[in-house]
């Protein structure tokens, strides 16, 4: 093996350390769906509407990872139902910034939050507590 090419295998195996070990941002994804199965596995979705958009396609929020405040996605005091597609648990803020009184959802868990007092109320998502 010669020096450079040792060099470039060292420098790959550091890119791959520190993607390794540095949170990745969330993905986030807006689309018209409808329906469970909508929500791609390895995500957490937030529909629009309550039964997973039963009423026809609407807004779903898809996202693997940690949102501060809905509002960034102007999906705000928005979610009447949610889906975790995710391997992970997920925790759903009344508040901006992880506040306020919390839904969790186990891997594989869904919610229709249709005449629940947490519908239409979600401004954070937090993954993994
Ligand atoms: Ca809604």
């Amino acid at each position: 093996m010669n020096r450079l090419r040792y060099a470039t295998l060292t420098v790959a195996t550091l890119v791959g350390v520190l993607a390794a070990t540095t949170p990745a941002s969330a993905d986030v994804n807006i689309q018209m769906g409808q329906g469970q199965e909508a929500c791609r596995a390895g995500y957490v979705c937030l529909y629009d509407n309550y039964g997973y958009n039963s009423g026809g396609p609407a807004r779903v929020v898809m996202l693997n990872g940690d949102v501060r405040h809905l509002d960034y996605y102007c999906f705000n005091d928005a979610a009447s139902s949610i889906v975790n597609h995710s391997d992970r648990v997920v925790r759903v803020y009344r508040d901006y910034d992880y506040k306020g009184t919390a839904i969790t959802l186990f891997p594989g868990e869904v919610i229709d939050l249709n005449g629940s007092s947490f519908n239409d109320q979600a401004s954070s998502v937090r993954f993994g507590v």
